[in-house]
C-alpha cells in the first residue's frame, strides 16, 4: 500500500484521467506487459475480456458509437495490436472514438529487444488518428487525456504505447500537459458562401444522405431541407449508417455503387447535394463520368478528408446538421410533388419457399422500428435494406469499409451501451467466423443480442463475383460448419431454423433480456443479387 504522503503512481493518475473522460470500462485481451496495470483494479473500473483482439476492438467500437464517448481499449504489444489492425481500420472509417493503450516491454531494457518487445509505432499504419509514444513515464496520463480529446474531435481511434514499468513510476506534480476539459460549442453558421445561391439556381436538386448524418438532429434538419426543396433523397451506397428516415415519402432507396447505375438513378437532376458523406462511394468501377454530364455537386461534411477528396463544385466543411439547418432557412420553398416510392409489402413476402426475404420480414414484424440492425450479410444486404427500412437514428450499422468480423462484436458493444433497444446482428455464415469468439463475451457478460446467421454454407457473394468472371473459384463451400455448435461451445445458446414456422416460434419464445441467442437460419443462395 502506498502511504498517503507519497505522490500517486502513474497508474493511479491514469485512472483519474480515465474517470474524467468517462472511460471506466476497459475492453481488453491482455498479456504480461499489461499485468502491472490491471491487477487489483479499483472497484469503479470495469474490465471486459474478449478472446481475440479483433473482437476486443469491435465490441469497443460498438460501445463507443452508441455512447458517443471515448472508449478505453488495452492491447498486448505486437501480437495484440497486429491482430487488431483490421478492426482499428474499421473503427477509423466507422468514426468510433477509441483510446487504445498498447502495452510495451520494460523501458529499462527495450534497447536490447527483450522477449515481447514490439515495433509498435507504424504497425497500424495511418489508420489511427494519432500514435503517441510518451517520452517519459511522467507523460503517460496526459498522453491518454490528449488521446481522448483527439478521439472525440477526430472521431476515430488513437494509440498510446506504454512500457510496462511506467505504471509504477510516481507522478511528478508539474507534469500536467493535456486540457482537463475540451469544450466544442455547437454553432449554426450564418455565412454559407455560395451554397444558398447554388441551390436556389437549381431546377431539380437531389440529395444523398450519408452515414455521418445519422443523428436525431441530422435527420430532422435534412427532412426539413428535402421537404422545402421537394427533393428526392437517396442513401449513400454501402453506408455504415442511415442518414435519413427510410419510411419518408421523399426517400428513394440506396444509391447504386457504380457510375452507370448512378446515372440512371440521378437522371433529370441538375444539382447533387451530398450530406454527411463524400461524393460518391463506389464499389465496382464503371468507365463513365462519376455523375451525369452538367450536374453540379455540393458536399456538406465535417470530415476534412471527405471534403477535400470529393470531386465537387463546392465542399462545405462543418457539422452537417448545423449547416443544413441554416441552409433551409436561406433557400426558397419549391412547389413540387413527387410520387411516393413504391415500397415492398413485407406481408407479400411470407409464404412460398423459406428464404432470406421471409426472415427479414419476420424480424421486422417482431422487433419493429426501434431495433438496431447490425448488418454483415453480403449477398442479402440489398434485400435486408429494402425490407427493413431504418426508421430511427442508429437503426442500422455496418462496417464502413467492408472488412468482415465487425457486426458480431459491434452488436455486443452497442447492446452493452443501449440495453433498452433490441439489437439484432444479421450475419452471413462466412462473416460470422471472423469474430466468432466474441459470442463468449456476450454470454459471459449476459449481453442480450440476437444473432441471426444466414447459413447458406458458402461465400455466396464471392461465388457470384467468380461467375461474373466466367471462371471457377478455387474456394470450396463449407456446409459442414455448424455455427450453432460453435456458439454453444462459447456458452451462447443456439437454435437451427429450417422453416418459417420454426422461426416464428423461436422469435415468439425469445426472451429479449435473457442473454444472447444465436439463430442459425438455413437459407438457399439468393437467385437475384448483384454484388
Ligand atoms: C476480413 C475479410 N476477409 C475477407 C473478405 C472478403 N469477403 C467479402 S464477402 C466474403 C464472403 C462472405 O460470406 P458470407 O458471410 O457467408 O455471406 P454470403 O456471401 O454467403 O451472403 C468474403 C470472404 C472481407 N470482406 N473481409
Ligand atoms: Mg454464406
Amino acid at each position: 500500500m502506498r502511504s498517503t504522503t507519497m505522490p500517486p503512481s502513474i497508474r493511479e493518475a491514469t485512472f483519474e484521467v480515465m474517470r474524467r473522460h468517462g472511460m471506466t470500462t476497459i475492453f481488453s485481451n491482455p498479456g504480461s506487459t499489461e499485468v502491472s496495470f490491471l491487477v487489483d483494479l479499483p472497484d469503479d473500473i470495469h474490465f471486459v475480456l474478449a478472446l481475440h483482439e479483433g473482437s476486443v476492438v469491435g465490441i469497443a467500437s460498438g460501445y463507443a458509437i452508441a455512447r458517443r464517448e471515448p472508449t478505453f481499449v488495452l492491447l498486448h504489444t505486437t501480437a495484440g495490436l497486429g491482430n487488431a489492425v483490421g478492426a482499428i481500420a474499421t473503427a477509423r472509417v466507422n468514426h468510433a472514438p477509441l483510446v487504445i493503450v498498447v502495452g510495451q516491454q520494460d523501458r529499462r531494457h527495450l534497447a536490447l529487444q527483450p522477449f515481447l518487445a514490439g515495433e509498435l509505432e507504424g504497425l497500424a499504419g495511418t489508420y489511427p488518428l494519432d500514435v503517441i509514444s510518451p517520452v517519459r513515464a511522467q507523460d503517460v496520463p496526459s498522453a491518454i487525456g490528449r488521446a481522448a480529446h483527439t478521439a472525440m474531435t477526430g472521431q476515430g481511434p488513437v494509440l498510446v504505447i506504454v512500457p510496462m514499468d511506467d505504471w509504477e513510476a510516481t507522478v511528478d506534480p508539474g507534469a500536467r500537459a493535456s486540457a482537463e476539459t475540451l469544450f466544442q460549442p455547437e454553432t449554426t453558421p450564418t455565412d454559407l458562401g455560395e451554397l444558398p445561391d447554388l441551390i436556389a439556381a437549381s431546377e431539380s436538386p437531389v440529395i444523398v444522405a450519408g452515414s455521418a448524418n445519422d443523428s436525431e438532429d441530422g435527420w430532422v434538419t435534412l427532412v426539413g431541407l428535402a421537404e422545402r426543396l421537394g427533393a428526392p433523397v437517396w442513401q449513400e451506397a454501402f453506408g455504415s449508417r442511415a442518414g435519413f428516415p427510410q419510411d419518408h415519402r421523399l426517400y428513394r432507396g440506396q444509391l447504386p455503387a457504380d457510375r452507370t447505375r448512378v446515372h440512371q438513378a440521378l437522371a433529370g437532376h441538375d444539382l447533387l447535394v451530398v450530406v454527411g458523406a463524400a461524393a460518391l462511394r463506389q464499389y465496382t468501377y464503371a468507365d463513365d463520368l462519376l455523375v451525369p454530364e452538367g450536374m453540379r455537386v455540393v458536399v456538406i461534411t465535417a470530415d476534412h478528408e471527405e471534403a477535400r477528396r470529393s470531386p465537387a463544385d463546392l465542399s462545405v466543411l462543418g457539422d452537417p446538421a448545423g449547416i443544413v439547418r441554416a441552409l433551409a432557412s436561406q433557400v426558397p420553398r419549391r412547389n413540387v410533388t413527387l410520387p411516393d416510392r413504391l415500397l415492398r409489402n413485407p406481408a407479400g413476402l411470407e409464404g412460398g419457399a423459406f428464404r432470406a426475404a421471409q426472415v427479414f420480414a419476420q424480424l421486422d414484424r417482431v422487433f419493429g422500428p426501434d431495433a438496431i440492425i447490425v448488418e454483415e450479410s453480403p449477398s442479402t444486404r440489398p434485400l435486408l435494406e429494402d425490407i427493413i427500412p431504418t426508421r430511427r437514428p442508429l437503426g442500422f450499422l455496418s462496417a464502413a469499409m467492408g472488412g468482415l468480423g465487425f457486426a458480431m462484436p459491434a452488436a455486443i458493444g452497442l447492446k452493452m451501451a443501449l440495453p433498452d433497444r433490441p439489437v439484432i446482428a444479421v450475419v452471413g455464415d462466412g462473416s460470422s467466423l471472423y469474430a466468432i469468439q466474441s459470442l463468449w463475451t456476450a454470454a459471459h457478460q449476459g449481453v442480450s443480442v440476437l444473432f441471426v446467421v444466414m447459413a447458406n454454407g458458402r461465400y455466396a457473394v464471392m461465388d457470384r463475383l467468380a461467375d461474373r468472371q466466367q471462371g471457377k473459384p478455387p474456394w470450396p463451400a463449407f456446409p459442414e460448419v455448424s455455427i450453432g455448435g460453435l456458439a454453444r461451445s462459447f456458452g451462447c445458446p443456439a437454435q437451427r431454423i429450417e422453416d418459417a414456422a420454426a422461426l416464428e416460434k423461436s422469435l415468439h419464445e425469445l426472451e429479449l433480456s435473457a442473454g444472447p441467442m444465436l439463430l442459425e437460419v438455413v437459407v438457399p443462395v439468393e437467385e437475384n443479387f448483384a454484388p
